[in-house]
């Protein structure tokens, strides 16, 4: 890869949820069923089913969607079902707390390289910030709250991804254009979220988003990979590179590494 420095780059942006952690496989599924079971339900969502709920952004709305497809006939008032979530939301952060989930690969190195390269950082997720403070202080560390300038999170704005509120919220909050800013993501529906907003995004897809549609992602990688286990590059051209640095994070914003 060419070295080429830049100015250009100024903050990386990053989901929480199957970026971050696998924290819809390992923690949101068995919350949501934990939940279920508290309020004597006998729904039972599992991994296949949930990959396919996953079409729909944040928790109560998944909830909703859930109830009107499979048992149309149930009339649940929305605040039973806001009740439910919290429960829910209640049993995530406790395996959080258990600091059973751990981080992604690549994920703390990479976030400790760009802090100590001086780029500023942001959280742009569908979830909570509540749940987004748990993870990173369970998983990553007990400051690591303060690593991120900026936490844009949950119900901050009325359109969840894939609408880009959520990351022309966080571009207005840091003061930054979209062309300063880098993305990453795991899924299509925050893809399309950021690129709403035109900022270029990396994927590292996982199990619930490998079939998904990432046409306009600069590149689609396995993981964010580490210099003694490379990623796979399962779209784009990473120039040899095989894992991602800061170094890697200026060429993508320069499209030397590009789709
Ligand atoms: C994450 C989500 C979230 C979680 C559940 O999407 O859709 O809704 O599944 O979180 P993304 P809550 O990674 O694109 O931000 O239950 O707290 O909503
Ligand atoms: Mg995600």
């Amino acid at each position: 890869m060419q070295n080429k420095s830049s100015t250009k780059l100024a903050a990386l942006l990053f989901d929480v949820d199957g970026t971050l952690a696998d924290t819809e496989r390992e923690a949101h599924l068995p919350a949501f069923n934990l939940a279920f079971a508290e309020f004597g339900l006998d729904w039972h969502w599992d991994a296949v089913l949930y990959g396919d709920l996953l079409r729909v952004t944040g928790g109560k709305e998944r909830l909703r969607h859930y109830v009107q497809r499979f048992h149309p006939d149930h009339q649940l008032p929305d605040d039973f079902l806001a009740s439910l979530h919290q429960a829910k939301t209640k049993h995530y952060n406790t395996m959080l707390e258990q600091g059973k989930i751990p981080l992604r690969r690549g994920v703390k190195r990479l976030l400790l390289e760009a802090k100590n390269a001086g780029l500023r950082l942001a959280i742009v997720t569908t979830t909570s910030p509540e749940n987004v403070l748990s993870l990173l202080r369970h998983s990553l560390a007990e400051d690591a709250h303060t690593w991120f300038e900026v936490i844009a999170a949950g119900d901050v704005v009325p359109k969840k991804k894939p609408a880009p509120d959520i990351y022309l919220w966080a571009l207005k909050e840091l003061k930054l254009d979209a062309e300063q800013c880098l993305a990453f993501e795991d899924s299509e529906n925050g893809l399309k979220s950021a690129l709403g907003a035109g900022i270029k995004t990396i994927i590292t897809s996982n199990d619930y988003s490998a079939d998904h549609d990432f046409t306009g992602a600069t590149v689609v990688l396995s993981d964010l990979g580490e210099p003694d286990a490379p990623f796979t590059v399962i779209a784009g051209d990473c120039v040899g590179e095989s894992y991602v640095s800061v170094g890697f994070c200026r060429s993508a914003a320069l499209d030397t590494i590009a789709h």
